[in-house]
């Protein structure tokens, strides 16, 4: 049977819309957002992607030892880039809400989040299920904020940045280039490692929407 990314999204489709559609989402889109749990997003999402760094390098190592294909060191080098860029602009957001983003303590949620990605780090989790769990990861993001900018979003001003980062036709760029690597290695992979690969991507949706349901108070 043909494997691929899509045929996990339409089977998964309940939990797919959840994550990318989540009430969280709904309300920054509609312009009824409770700042303050923007701001908890914000807080939280900073020290997520904080250890989201060293899996994206992990899944680099893996590429330039399992991966027959150059281009995906350099899609993966300019993915790092970019979360530099990252963690400059949360800087520069919490500074302009008036937040610290020093001594914040981790949620559970995130914690349990991270937990997930340091077992993804292992060297004996194969190159496919990291690259599947990384492009489900970043897809939600870029799904979910696109969302916010569509022509009838009527999200706050004072937000749109924050949705551009995820949402911009640069950033669905690099998902699409992260879902073609992810295709092309399910093609090849064993049945064992497409199943890890599948329960991984599942697993991603679900923290996902526990980091949405987090950041609106409910976790
Ligand atoms: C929780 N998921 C979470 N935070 C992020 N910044 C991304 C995905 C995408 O980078």
């Amino acid at each position: 049977m043909e494997v691929s990314i899509e045929t996990w999204v339409k089977k998964h489709d309940l939990i797919y819309i959840g994550a990318t559609r989540h009430p969280f989402i709904h309300s920054i889109r509609d312009g009824s957002v409770d700042i303050n749990n923007y701001k908890r997003w914000l807080s939280q999402d900073y020290l997520f992607v904080r250890k989201f760094v060293p899996f994206v390098a992990s899944v680099l190592v893996k590429a330039c030892k399992e991966s027959d294909d150059e281009n995906d060191m350099e899609i993966l080098l300019a993915g790092m880039a970019s979360l530099n860029d990252e963690i400059d602009w949360f800087k520069k957001e919490a500074a302009k809400w008036d937040m610290q983003l020093t001594g914040i303590t981790p949620s559970k949620t995130n914690q349990k989040y991270w937990r997930f990605l340091e077992s993804l780090m292992h060297p004996d989790v194969s190159y496919t299920v990291a690259m599947v769990a990384l492009w489900a990861i970043e897809a939600v993001y870029q799904q979910s904020f696109a969302h916010c900018l569509e022509e009838d979003a009527k999200t706050p001003s004072e937000l749109r940045e924050a949705c551009e980062r995820w949402g911009s036709q640069e950033f669905a760029q690099y998902c699409d280039s992260l879902k073609k690597i992810a295709n092309g290695l399910l093609a090849k992979a064993s049945n064992d490692v497409r199943g890890k690969a599948e329960a991984a991507f599942v697993e991603v949706l679900e923290e996902e929407i526990e980091f949405w349901n987090m950041s609106e108070g409910r976790a």
